[in-house]
């Protein structure tokens, strides 16, 4: 899969507005949300650049709503990205990984049309070691576009299938911006010596079948059965050389869907006997990432529903996901559903 697959110099901005023309009613305000969002990121990405030099590494004394140490660098993005969207008059209302409840827009700013929802830094267990970390995000429109007035929880939690549009930043060898407005995805990257992202593939497309699994095998003796059987038989040797999958774990989120898109495979965080709803929450990390994969020809699922049309119940809700190459979810899933129909 080569790394650049267009020579034409197109910036995230550009290509936002050139997206937005084919929205005839598009009044540019997504635009300008947008491009307020990509400056987080640039600063983001600089900070993360940086994150070894300047005082933001290391743990701070506050645990989030999930009961995790929080990290300087959570903080940190989180206060960057609710500094930069906050007055654009684009928001009526922001949630966060970082945040318990609803993110208010201040008083003093106009609200808009459109809902924030984010992971402001993914991985925190990696920042300290310099592996790659990175910000989730999703957007969707209000649940009632005509108000006016604050938005509400019932704005966060919509379904997925809804989104308007959803991404992440990767801080890696390269910052790198995966996005997609229902058109595709696309991958920006980060040119540090004129401040732009630039486009650097288009329309990318996941392999139907990969070669790769990605999962925590720690937690193996907690899986369910289903779970068991499927790795079970992804290390089995085939006579079409398919298999034994190779395993790659990086245990951030946006570092194995990042892989997962370019080269195929499934990721996965399954339910277990101590985490019956898995880890990850389906508002600001599955669904975001459901949309990528699914605009990319993958599938995501929790096991038995696809995960866009879950409606979430809670801002922080955990589900369990698998999520990649079509063939392979496909394959997951009838050794979940085997197992649980013995
Ligand atoms: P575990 C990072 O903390 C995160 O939320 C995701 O980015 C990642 O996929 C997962 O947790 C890793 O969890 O239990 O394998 O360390």
């Amino acid at each position: 899969m080569p790394f650049l697959s267009t020579s034409k110099l197109i910036t995230i901005e550009r290509h936002i507005a050139e997206e937005g023309a084919l929205h005839p009613k598009a009044t540019g305000e997504f635009s300008h949300l947008l491009r307020d969002f990509t400056l987080a990121l640039r600063i983001l990405a600089r900070d993360v650049r940086r994150s070894g030099l300047n005082d933001v590494l290391g743990v701070t004394e506050d645990v989030n709503v999930h009961g995790e140490r929080v990290k300087r660098l959570d903080i940190h993005a989180n206060e960057v990205i609710f500094r930069a969207m906050d007055h654009g008059g684009h928001l009526c209302v922001m949630a966060s990984e970082e945040a318990d409840g609803l993110i208010p827009i201040p008083p003093e700013y106009r609200t808009g049309k459109y809902v924030l929802v984010f992971d402001p830094l993914d991985g925190s267990s990696n920042i300290d070691v310099n592996v790659s970390i990175g910000t989730i995000f999703s957007i969707y429109k209000r649940v009632d576009p005509d108000l006016t007035t604050p938005g509400s929880l019932e704005d966060c939690l919509q379904p997925g299938w809804k989104q308007v549009a959803a991404g992440y930043a990767m801080y890696g060898s390269s910052t790198q911006l995966v996005y997609t407005s229902g058109n595709g995805v696309d991958v920006f990257t980060f040119d540090p010596t004129i401040g732009e992202f630039l486009l650097t593939f288009e329309k990318i497309k996941i392999p139907s079948r990969g070669k790769i699994y990605s999962v925590n095998s720690g937690n193996a003796y907690k899986w369910p059965q289903g779970m068991r059987d499927y790795v079970s038989h992804l290390l089995r040797p085939s006579d079409d050389g398919m298999r034994p999958y190779s395993l790659r774990y990086v245990g951030t989120m946006v570092a194995d869907i990042h892989r997962t898109l370019h080269y195929g495979g499934i990721f996965m965080y399954p339910s277990d006997s101590s985490m019956s709803t898995g880890k990850l929450r389906l508002v600001y990390e599955c669904n975001p990432m459901a949309f990528i994969i699914e605009q990319a020809g993958g599938k995501a699922t929790d096991g038995h529903r696809r995960i866009l049309d879950l409606t979430p119940t809670s801002l922080h809700q955990r589900v369990p996901c698998f999520m990649g190459s079509p063939d392979d979810v496909d394959e997951c899933v009838r050794f979940l559903h085997a197992a649980e129909h013995q």
